[in-house]
């Protein structure tokens, strides 16, 4: 009789979501899939059926599943070193850092796993730096973020969040922060005249929110407004950021440069948790020996992987590839003749399309039928759905993606 640990082999899609029911918190809703193998564009199901990926896992696998030049680099080092924590040095995280920070233009690397992490790491070099450089007294520094943002789960992260489903049940929340409404200047002017404003927290693109993208020039004046008032410029690229829209960073599209940049996701190409938060001496230094880390903050294979990650972002041109191919999309999906589509919108290749809910079909029911036809795409807020393959896909397959967009909203609007 096999150990009752060990899962037989020949378990089907229902098996495995019904260990998931048994076993696992009910903190997700997901598609009805059971992935087993992924590479490139492609994810295989238990039962050997072929999908196109266009979540990308919300952006981690900008490179493709299982990129070999960064499986080659996980495991040769995962057979050398993988960790030592930062009690000591090693020779990979100095080599990582002197790399990504030159990739990226900033003096300094801080490097974390999560997004959400690197989020926090970033809200504490903003408000240390306005008590240390800025002269705001202690406990009184307030940073700004936007309503509809998205940087994670903790519980200060969900402190500045405007979404319920994000934050009710979880108080009391973190103090020092001001909600203002995205893609509105005059709304940052305004809560700039607060002389205890410390930084602005902004996602170039609001992912979460449903690819809500801003005003041309809402970046750059943004930036401006908080350069006026010495105020640091936080870009949280988690999401948009390593190519995805079509530029290596969202703010790259109008020349900004954020005072304090957060990178994660696609930095380890979907192999593991890896976020790096970027800044400049006056800001980075704020932070001294001991006051802040984690265990597995910039280890070796994390350090080897990102340095792989990044390498593939520009040997293989992907965010040139992300702009061409997301402007084939857009145009693509908009030729769709069907009352189901409200709009279309996104850069590079992230994108939303907004589903009008027809004869009692929504979102969620096209993403079933894409499912069935191959393609694996989520709902957001319900009746968006977000796009986002890995960025290593061709113009063929983009329109073979299309054919299956198309006849998959076909398919619902007929029943
Ligand atoms: C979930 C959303 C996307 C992010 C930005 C920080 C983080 C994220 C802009 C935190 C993470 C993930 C989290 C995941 C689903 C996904 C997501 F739907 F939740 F909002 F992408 F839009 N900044 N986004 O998008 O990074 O700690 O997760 O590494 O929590 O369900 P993380």
């Amino acid at each position: 009789m096999a150990p009752k640990d060990l899962v037989q082999v020949d378990m089907t899609s229902k098996d495995y979501m019904e260990l998931e029911e048994k076993y696992g918190a009910h903190n997700y809703h997901p598609l009805p899939v059971v992935l087993a193998r992924g590479e490139g564009v492609y994810l295989w199901d238990v039962e050997g059926k072929r999908y196109y990926d266009f979540l990308s896992a919300y952006s981690a696998v900008n490179q493709g599943h299982c990129h070999p030049k960064i499986i080659e680099a996980l495991t040769s080092q995962a057979q050398t070193l993988t960790l030592t924590s930062r009690a000591f040095f090693n020779n990979c995280l100095g080599e990582y850092e002197k790399y990504v920070t030159e990739f990226f233009g900033y003096d300094k690397v801080l490097p974390m796993n999560s997004g959400a992490e690197a989020d926090e790491t970033a809200l504490k070099l903003c408000r240390r730096w306005a008590y240390e450089k800025k002269g705001i007294k202690d406990n009184q520094a307030k940073i700004i973020v936007c309503e509809g943002n998205f940087h994670g789960r903790t519980i200060t992260i969900i402190s500045m969040s405007t979404d319920p489903d994000s934050y009710k049940g979880f108080g009391p929340y973190t103090p020092g922060f001001i909600k203002i409404p995205y893609n509105d200047l005059n709304a940052l002017k305004n809560a700039l005249e607060d002389p205890d404003v410390a930084g602005f927290l902004v996602e170039p693109i609001q992912g979460e929110a449903g690819v809500f993208v801003p005003d041309e020039g809402y970046l750059s004046g943004a930036y401006r407004l908080c350069k006026e008032k010495n105020v640091l410029f936080i870009a949280d690229e988690v999401q948009t950021g390593i190519a995805r829209t079509g530029r290596l960073l969202a703010c790259d599209y109008e020349s900004v440069r954020p005072d304090i940049l957060i990178l994660g996701k696609a930095l380890s190409g979907g192999t593991m948790p890896i976020s790096a938060v970027l800044a400049d001496d006056e800001v980075m230094l704020t932070i001294k020996p001991g006051e802040h880390g984690s265990t597995f903050g910039g280890n070796p294979l994390a350090s080897k992987v990102a340095i792989a990650s990044l390498k593939v972002v520009k040997d293989e041109n992907l965010a040139s590839r992300a702009f061409e191919l997301g402007e084939v999309f857009r145009d693509e999906l908009r030729k769709i003749n069907s009352d189901m589509i409200e709009l279309v919108r996104g850069k590079g290749l992230l994108n939303a399309m907004i589903i009008r809910p027809m004869n009692g079909k929504e979102a969620w029911d096209v993403c079933l039928k894409m499912r069935d036809n191959g393609l694996l795409a989520k709902p957001t807020h319900q009746h968006i759905i977000r796009f986002a393959p890995p960025l290593v896909m061709t113009k063929d397959q983009v329109m073979e993606a299309v054919d299956i967009i198309r006849s998959s909203i076909e398919e619902i609007s007929r029943l």
